[in-house]
């Protein structure tokens, strides 16, 4: 074994996991294209990918995910504290010494025959002060090649951390992907995470939402900063100034599509431009002026493939182009390229589907797309970053970027409205914790069924969602008179027939402007029960096919409806006992108050 580090506190770790997996040969990943390179080739003669068409696109592969294997398994994600009532109500909590045990039976020997794969990463920029560091032990070449997109991989990252024992152990073993046997855990309390069974994006990937959030999330809670699931966005004015905003969206609630969004032709020529920073995940600080400072700790995007077209979202489609690896979409057999439903209305006639099975697009049924589409709906490109025509500057950045405000949202068919504005931090934390949103394909389960879904971090928060939102209120008071300004967004209204009313997309921008003109002062807005609502009139809609009663509509907060919410946010807010903030229960009876 070559190893790329002398920290006594990983050797003796490895050393452990080597005895418990007996792999026949140890690799550490030291990030150079050769070896990756090398990899590749490998994969593609095992048949664990393929190689897509090199001339269309250049350096770019297909896996396929077992069939049981394509989403992230709640159910089977443990937050593993040694007191039960810390991993709290929302997650699901087994005693460490009793998991420890069952997964090192489930792993023991899981290794033989295979190589075990040593991944040192970097979650940040290396050497940044935000940045923090792990290790990734896998015996899945398709983890190897997705975390050395996803984040920073290799030597330096050893270097930089010397012999701290700050850094983040994971262990992933893919065994025999036997659902039965399907464990994603974290040991907040232990810096660990196990994955085992799975080689799916989400449940194997362990930089992104097991450390990025669940421990990370635990992590900021103790050390007094924030992991949220944000993207992270600049917005430039005409005046050649940006402003950046963190939004927190369900899982495939429209956060990539957000953080690369091309302002609509009225807006773009007026000189309006947006920058990506990150799509998925925000690391937030309190900086030296006082505001609320964010990095993207990513180095890729792990994005949502269907839906995405030149018109939808150009940048992510441009991100695909090259260098990146796709997983469960349909192969075109006749170009060996890739498609998925909503790129264009040529589904290939000579396809197979993310099963890898002969696939005939005539049998495409929109009610039954897992069993019907040529892709599947969580079908997914791994892409760095470097790839987005759209990345910031400041993507780079150690420091991160000034947050001007701070966007909740989801898909509520009815419930909220386009936009609106929190009266203070404090209401914004309580706008927060009672969102909920139509479950999406990117979990295993039901879809469209709406759930609370507290700040999107429903499925990632490593500790007691009480005292999360309690974390919450205390980085308001941190920030004080520099507090954030936090705003709700929905794009998801839909009239009686289901069709979402609101354009969506690129026209977002046009919400995006409201909110930084609220937040310097320049718009106009209605003080309503919920919070301060734009009129019609406050929404730019030149160049739009929208009228402006059509707006009202989706502008309206309906009393009867935010009633019966209000009434549900109760219920939801019993779960947490007395670890509710007291102050949010305060915010609910002011909602109630207002609503009669
Ligand atoms: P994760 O990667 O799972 O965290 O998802 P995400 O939040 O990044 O979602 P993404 O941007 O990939 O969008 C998911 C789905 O929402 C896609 O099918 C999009 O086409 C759709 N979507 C995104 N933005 C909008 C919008 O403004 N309006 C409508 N109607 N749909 C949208
Ligand atoms: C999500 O589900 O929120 C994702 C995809 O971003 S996964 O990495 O699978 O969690
Ligand atoms: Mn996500």
């Amino acid at each position: 074994m070559n190893s790329l580090t002398s920290n006594k506190s990983i050797l003796d770790w490895l050393q452990d996991k080597i005895e418990l997996l007996n792999p026949d040969q140890i690799e550490w990943i030291d990030g150079s294209e050769e070896q990756l390179e090398k990899l590749r080739k490998i994969a593609i003669e095992t048949g664990e990918m393929t190689l897509l068409n090199q001339e269309k696109l250049p350096g770019c592969l297909l896996h396929r995910t077992a069939p049981n294997d394509v989403a992230r398994v709640e159910d089977r994600t443990f937050i593993c504290t040694s007191k039960e009532e810390d991993a709290g109500p929302t997650n699901h909590w087994c005693d460490p010494k009793e998991m420890y045990e069952k997964l090192y039976n489930i792993a023991r020997g899981s290794y033989k025959g295979r190589t075990m794969y040593v991944i040192p990463y970097s979650m940040g920029p290396i050497g940044s002060p935000l940045a923090k560091a792990g290790i990734e032990v896998t015996d899945s070449i398709y983890v190897v090649l997705n975390m050395a997109i996803m984040t920073r991989v290799g030597k330096k990252v050893m270097d930089v951390l010397g012999d701290s024992n700050d850094w983040v152990r994971g262990l992933h073993c893919k065994v025999d992907v036997n659902p039965e046997d399907r464990y994603i855990c974290q040991f907040p309390e232990d810096n660990t995470i196990i994955s085992v069974n799975s080689a799916y994006g989400g449940n194997v990937l362990l930089g992104k939402k097991c450390f990025a959030l669940r421990i990370a999330s635990y992590q900021g809670w103790k050390e007094g900063w924030m992991a949220e699931h944000m993207l992270i966005l600049g917005l430039e004015n005409p005046q050649g100034e940006v402003k950046y905003v963190a939004a927190a969206f369900p899982s495939a609630c429209g956060k990539t599509n957000l953080a690369m969004l091309i302002p609509p032709e009225y807006l773009r020529k007026k000189g309006y431009k947006v920058w990506t920073v990150g799509d998925d995940i925000a690391w937030m600080r309190v900086g030296k002026d006082g505001r609320l400072y964010a990095i993207n700790p990513e180095n890729g995007f792990f994005g949502v493939a269907p839906g995405i077209n030149e018109k939808s979202n150009f940048n992510a489609l441009e991100s695909t182009k090259k260098n990146t690896i796709f997983t469960n979409v349909c192969l075109n057999l006749d170009d060996n390229t890739v498609w998925w439903e909503g790129l264009d209305n040529n589904p290939p006639h000579n396809a197979l589907n993310w099963r890898g099975e002969k696939w005939d697009y005539t049998k495409y049924d929109k009610a039954n797309k897992v069993q019907t589409a040529g892709a599947h709906p969580n079908s997914r490109f791994t892409a760095p970053a470097v790839n987005c025509p759209c990345i910031s500057s400041e993507f780079e950045s150690s420091q991160g970027v000034p947050i001007s405000a701070i966007i909740f949202g989801g898909r509520r068919a009815k419930c909220a409205p386009l936009v609106y504005q929190s009266r203070d931090w404090t209401h914004g934390v309580f706008i927060g914790s009672a969102m909920a949103s139509e479950t999406t394909a990117a979990a295993a389960g039901a879809v469209g069924v709406v759930r609370r879904d507290p700040m999107a971090m429903l499925p990632f928060c490593g500790y007691h969602m009480g005292d999360y939102f309690n974390h919450w209120l205390e980085m308001g008071e941190k920030l004080g008179d520099k507090a954030t300004i936090i705003f709700n967004v929905n794009w998801f209204r839909t009239d009686d027939e289901g069709n979402f009313i609101w354009p969506g997309y690129g026209d977002n921008c046009r919400v995006l402007n409201w909110i930084i003109d609220r937040c310097e002062g320049k718009a106009d807005a209605e003080e309503t029960a919920i919070g301060y609502v734009p009129r019609p009139e406050d929404i730019d809609i030149t160049g739009l096919d929208m009228d402006i009663n059509t707006l009202k509509d989706i502008l309206t907060v309906d009393k009867d409806i935010w009633t019966k919410e209000a009434e549900e946010i109760e219920e939801h807010y019993k779960k947490f006992g007395d670890r509710l903030p007291a102050a949010l229960r305060a915010q609910l009876e002011i909602l109630k108050n207002n609503l009669k």
